[in-house]
């Protein structure tokens, strides 16, 4: 039986769009989360950035990597129900820890978050892949947007950098231009959220954000984690994050010091749908 959190639908739905929404997924966890998030603005990390670009109004804040020095984003990784959810939405065994990040657009932001899809940027392969986006103030403008069946689509999006917009990777080749899911009549799904509620989406799903126009905070914890099928892939330049001196190589496991095993099912104790 999967998590009560999670019906057979959702998981179709996760298998076939790439993304469904998990009512509630950290409402036991807001508090803590806002308090992480609070730890973490005052005492950024070494990846934490400021994302303006000129004439752009606001403050849009991210950092990442940052659950092993602030206990609030730990305990919630460790005790909310995310490794079960993971594991019935990827149907995945094992739930292996990749890192989280915060992403926070303070009242009258105009920067939009650019389309894109996390895998490009990450040293991760595989389909059994697992993002969670949550909210930490109820969200309606400013959510998260998601393009259908981007997941399975052949080719990567080229990845680029936030704020400049260069291609994040000298070689762009292998690549598809970055699309324009509204001009191109995509299937956009995006979902008006309460704060703890999550998008659970593949690293594969192609998804962007508005700015925030409205006059409360828009902070958003982001949780992200690996399946059965995660191998390690080298890219064409330092990813995102970099995780120097990781040591690994291609077709690897990622290396579980560093990214735990969250949850580990038995082979027929929990049966696959
Ligand atoms: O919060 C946002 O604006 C974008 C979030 C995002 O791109 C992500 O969590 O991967």
């Amino acid at each position: 039986m999967p998590h009560p959190l999670v019906s057979q639908q959702m998981i179709d739905t996760y298998q076939a769009d790439g993304v469904v929404l998990v009512k509630g997924l950290f409402a036991d966890h807001v508090d803590q989360l806002r308090d992480g998030v609070a730890v973490n603005m005052a005492d950024p990390g070494p990846y934490a950035s400021e994302n303006k670009k000129a004439g752009e109004t606001g403050r849009f804040f991210d950092d990442y990597c940052n659950w092993t020095r602030i206990p609030q984003f730990r305990d919630v990784i460790e005790t909310s129900p995310a490794a079960e959810v993971a594991a019935d939405l990827m149907q995945s065994r094992r739930v292996q820890m990749f890192h989280d990040h915060v992403l926070v657009k303070e009242p009258g932001t105009s920067m939009a978050t650019p389309w894109h899809q996390d895998g490009p940027y990450y040293f991760v392969e595989g389909q059994q892949t697992i993002s969670f986006w949550s909210p930490l103030d109820p969200v309606r403008q400013a959510t998260l947007r998601c393009v259908a069946g981007s997941h399975r689509w052949e080719k990567e999006v080229l990845p680029t950098r936030w704020v400049s917009e260069d291609g994040f990777f000298p070689d762009e080749g292998q690549y598809i231009p970055v699309p324009d899911p509204d001009a191109e009549g995509m299937k956009v799904i995006e979902f008006e959220m309460e704060p703890g509620d999550a998008v659970a989406f593949n690293y594969r799903t192609l998804h962007g954000a508005r700015g925030n126009q409205s006059d409360s905070r828009r902070r958003a914890f982001s949780l992200r984690l690996v399946g059965d099928d995660a191998r390690y892939v080298e890219r064409p330049g330092r990813t995102s994050p970099p995780f120097p001196g990781h040591d690994m190589t291609p077709g690897q496991r990622l290396r579980e010091d560093w990214f735990p095993i969250l949850l580990q099912r038995q082979a027929g104790s929990e049966p696959l749908t």
